[in-house]
Formats: structure tokens, C-alpha cells, sequence
């Protein structure tokens, strides 16, 4: 097998898993491929395929009234059950990395190696520099995380490794050397772009025995503890949401015609960076910060309610609230409110963000048309890193980036791992459709 190296533990617990995953995909073809998933209607088709079953995605699983699992676990369970750098904090992300990829809770022993493994490769190649520095002070930071990515596809081991023949069980081979490789940077990418566009531009060094979200933290100039405790959870959370999402689908959607991890997650990130789905985080700052200073935090809940409705009236949406999938309060969004509960109860956006909880949804339901009023994942997260100091709201979906790149890169290795073919749907014009049924 192309290069595989002993030295890296989760590699090799990888390759064990591998195997048997192969032949469970193999047995449900043979024994379920000409089962029905259900049918598509013209509606689904014209509306984004809402509930269409049409995507293999082993790392995470989203029910409607429950939200996301993890490999099988709650993010409840992944508080329990995940590694922490202090006894009663949040998970160690590089835990939920190891899980993703081999389905398995790592010991507290391989987490601590997965994290000195992803320190090792973490250099960023002064060719990323180049490219940030090239770019206007003023271009948003989501694109230059993404030109940053682009420019390390020059050095892609996968697109090396393919230009000098591959054979299609190794693809996941040079795919997780790349991923991990991507991963390993980002802190330190991520960290440059915060301190040159909202700094000075002068860097932080990595502290050598920080793990990598408390790295994040440290290296965008951020020392204390409940920042990068606040970083773990904020990575942890954001990593995964099934296969659907934009982000999601556009990495699996461009990884499936081979192109290398660097093209495939760039793709993911210009998708993340719409406002309907990761920006919303910087939106829901935004207009938070207007009501805040319209109204004052100390708003009346009467109050609150009549300006949400007139978000709604000038024909915008209220940002953080909604989700294409799930039916009930995202538990992205608990986990995040329990985190303020213990370390910020009386930061006065807080009681803001809580009053918004009380009143948005039912103005949302009188509507008659939302199909979810309730909070998703981005109507907390800007609220906790502005309680720390993070103010630059237009640095928020990179956040959400960096975790986002630990669930599409790991499905990309099992996608190359269980030889998933090009995804080509079947697409018809308008004339078609009156052709058929008119
Ligand atoms: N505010 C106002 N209107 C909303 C709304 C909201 N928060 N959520 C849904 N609607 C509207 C839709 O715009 C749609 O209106 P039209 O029929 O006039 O086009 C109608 O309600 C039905 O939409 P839906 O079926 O409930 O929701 P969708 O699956 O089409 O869209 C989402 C889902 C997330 C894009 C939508 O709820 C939204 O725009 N929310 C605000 C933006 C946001 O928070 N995005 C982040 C999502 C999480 C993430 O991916 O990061």
C-alpha cells in the first residue's frame, strides 16, 4: 500500500477499520441495493431535495426531533465520554477526529498522541503567507481562508500520488495524509488571518505543548483558560452535520471526481460562507447588535417580539433561527447555552440571546410558513466569543470552518476508503417536467 507509514496511531487504527467497513458496504449492496429509499416528487426536486435519502455519510447522523449524532453519540455523550484537557471542560476535538475516522472512543493516550502527531505537521508553507499577504486588507476573512487552502494544493500528496498512478483501494491513503496535514494548519492559518486582518499582522508562535483548539486560541492572541475551553466545544460542535449541509455536500460533491482534499474542502468552505448557512453566525451578530442598540438589552419581551416581526416584514430572515432538517431546538445550540450558564450567566447579550429564545419562535410559527422556528447552532456562538474579547464578527464563520474541516475531510477519506463513485444526480428542465405530467 502507497506509504504507509507506522508512525502516525490513528493511520493505523484507520487501516484496521477500513477492512471490515468495506465488506459491510459490499453485504448491504448485494443484500439491500434494489430496496426503494422512497420517491422523489417534482416538489422535492424544485425545493432543494429536502428529505430526499440520496448520500452515504458515516460520520455523523441528523434526526429531526433528537439533532446530531456523532458516530451514534449526543454531543451530551461526547462531553461525557471524549478526553478533555481539564477534568470537568469540554472534549478534546482531536477525540472526535479519531472517532470519526474509526468509529471508535480513543483512549485520553491516543488523543494525547493525536494531538503531539498533529503539532508535528503543523508548519504552514510560506507560499500561504504569500497569498494573504497579496490579498486586500479589507477581502473577507472566509476568502482568504479559502485562498489560503488553495494554496496548498500545489502540494498535495493525493493529486502527487494520482499523477504517478494509484490503484483505488490506496486513494484514502495520500487523502489522510493531506487531511491531516490541512488540519494540523488550520489553527495557524486560521490564527494568521484574525491577527493580520484585526491585528497588527504580528504573529503568535504555536505553544508547543498546547492542544489543538487551545492552540487556536493562544495563537489568535487569546490566553485565558475559558477561551480555549470555549474553542474545544466551539470545535467539537461545529465538525459535523451530516451529509446534506452545504459545506458537507460540496466537499463530498467535488471530492467525488478525485479532486484533492485542499479543491474539495475549499469547495466546502465558499459554501459554508453563504449567509444561509455558516455565515449566519456573523449575521446573527449583526443584527443582535441592532437590536441592542435600538432597543437596549434590557428590552421588553413585548418589544423584542414587535422587532423581530419587523425584521420579517422588510422581507429579511431572522438569522440563527430555522434549519432545513431539524424540527426541534438544535442541541448545537444547548450545549452552547449550558456553556454561558456556567461561565457567563449574567453577561447582559447573553440574557439578550435568552429573551430572543423566549420570543423568536413563536413569531416565526405565526407566520405559518416556517417549518422550524426554533435556534439553530449560529444564534449562540457569536454571543460566547464576544463575551471573551472576539468581537470581529466577520472572523466568525472561519471558526466554524476550521471544526467544519475535521467531519467533511474525515468522510472524505471513508468515502475514497469504501471507493464511493462520482456523484451524478439526474437533472430535467421545466419542459420536461410539462412533457410528463402536463
Ligand atoms: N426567518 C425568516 N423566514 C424564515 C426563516 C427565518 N429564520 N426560516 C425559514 N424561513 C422562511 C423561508 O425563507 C421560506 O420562505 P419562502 O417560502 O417565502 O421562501 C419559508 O420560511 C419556508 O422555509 P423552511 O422550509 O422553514 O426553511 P428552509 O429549509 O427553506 O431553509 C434555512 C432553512 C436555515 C435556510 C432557513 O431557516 C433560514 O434562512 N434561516 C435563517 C438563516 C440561518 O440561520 N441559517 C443557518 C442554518 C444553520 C447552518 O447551516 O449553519
Amino acid at each position: 500500500m502507497q506509504g504507509l507509514s507506522t508512525d502516525c496511531e490513528l493511520k493505523c487504527a484507520l487501516a484496521e477499520a477500513i477492512p471490515s467497513q468495506r465488506d459491510r458496504l459490499k453485504s448491504i449492496k448485494t443484500a439491500f441495493g434494489s430496496k426503494s429509499l422512497g420517491e422523489v416528487t417534482v416538489n422535492m426536486a424544485l425545493g432543494g431535495m429536502r428529505g430526499v435519502p440520496g448520500l452515504l455519510w458515516e460520520t455523523s447522523l441528523l434526526d429531526a426531533e433528537d439533532g446530531i449524532r456523532f458516530r451514534g453519540h449526543t454531543i451530551t455523550e461526547l462531553q461525557q465520554k471524549l478526553p478533555k484537557a481539564c477534568p470537568s471542560g469540554e472534549p478534546l476535538p482531536e477525540g472526535l477526529l479519531w472517532l470519526f475516522l474509526t468509529g471508535n472512543m480513543p483512549s485520553k493516550e491516543q488523543v494525547v498522541g493525536l494531538s503531539a502527531e498533529l503539532r508535528k505537521r503543523a508548519d504552514i508553507p510560506p507560499q500561504v503567507f504569500k497569498v494573504l499577504e497579496a490579498l486586500p486588507a479589507k477581502t473577507h476573512p472566509m476568502t482568504q481562508l479559502s485562498c489560503a487552502i488553495m494554496s496548498m494544493q500545489p502540494d498535495s500528496k493525493f493529486a502527487r500520488a494520482y499523477q504517478n498512478g494509484l490503484r483505488k483501494t490506496d486513494y484514502w491513503d495520500p487523502t489522510f495524509e493531506d487531511s491531516l496535514d490541512c488540519i494540523a494548519r488550520l489553527p495557524g492559518i486560521a490564527a494568521a488571518i484574525y491577527r493580520r486582518t484585526f491585528r497588527n499582522g504580528s504573529l503568535i508562535k504555536a505553544d508547543p505543548v498546547l492542544d489543538w483548539a487551545g492552540n487556536l486560541a493562544h495563537m489568535m492572541g487569546y490566553s485565558d483558560r475559558g477561551v480555549k475551553e470555549l474553542m474545544r466545544l466551539y470545535m467539537t460542535i461545529h465538525s459535523d452535520h451530516e451529509g446534506g449541509n452545504v459545506s458537507a455536500h460540496a466537499t463530498h460533491l467535488v471530492g467525488s471526481a478525485l479532486s484533492d482534499p485542499y479543491l474539495s474542502y475549499a469547495a466546502g468552505l465558499n459554501g459554508l460562507a453563504g449567509p444561509l448557512h455558516g455565515l449566519a453566525n456573523q449575521e446573527v451578530l449583526k443584527w443582535l447588535n441592532q437590536v441592542e442598540s435600538e432597543l437596549g438589552s434590557d428590552v421588553s419581551r413585548e418589544d423584542l417580539s414587535r422587532y423581530v416581526s419587523a425584521t420579517l416584514k422588510s422581507g429579511r430572515v431572522v438569522p440563527g433561527y430555522g434549519h432545513a432538517v431539524l424540527r426541534k431546538t438544535d442541541p448545537r445550540f444547548t450545549s452552547q447555552r449550558e456553556f454561558a450558564l456556567k461561565h457567563l450567566p449574567d453577561y447582559p447579550k447573553f440574557k439578550l440571546v435568552s429573551k430572543l429564545f423566549d420570543v423568536v419562535p413563536a413569531v416565526l410559527a405565526d407566520t405559518g410558513k416556517v417549518a422550524n422556528p426554533w435556534p439553530n447552532v449560529d444564534a449562540h456562538s457569536g454571543v460566547l466569543l464576544q463575551f471573551y474579547g472576539i468581537t470581529e464578527q466577520n472572523f466568525y464563520t472561519v471558526l466554524f470552518g476550521v471544526s467544519r474541516a475535521m467531519g467533511v475531510l474525515s468522510q472524505l477519506v471513508l468515502s475514497r476508503a469504501m471507493g464511493l463513485p462520482i456523484e451524478r444526480p439526474k437533472s430535467v428542465t421545466t419542459g420536461w417536467l410539462e412533457n410528463k405530467f402536463g
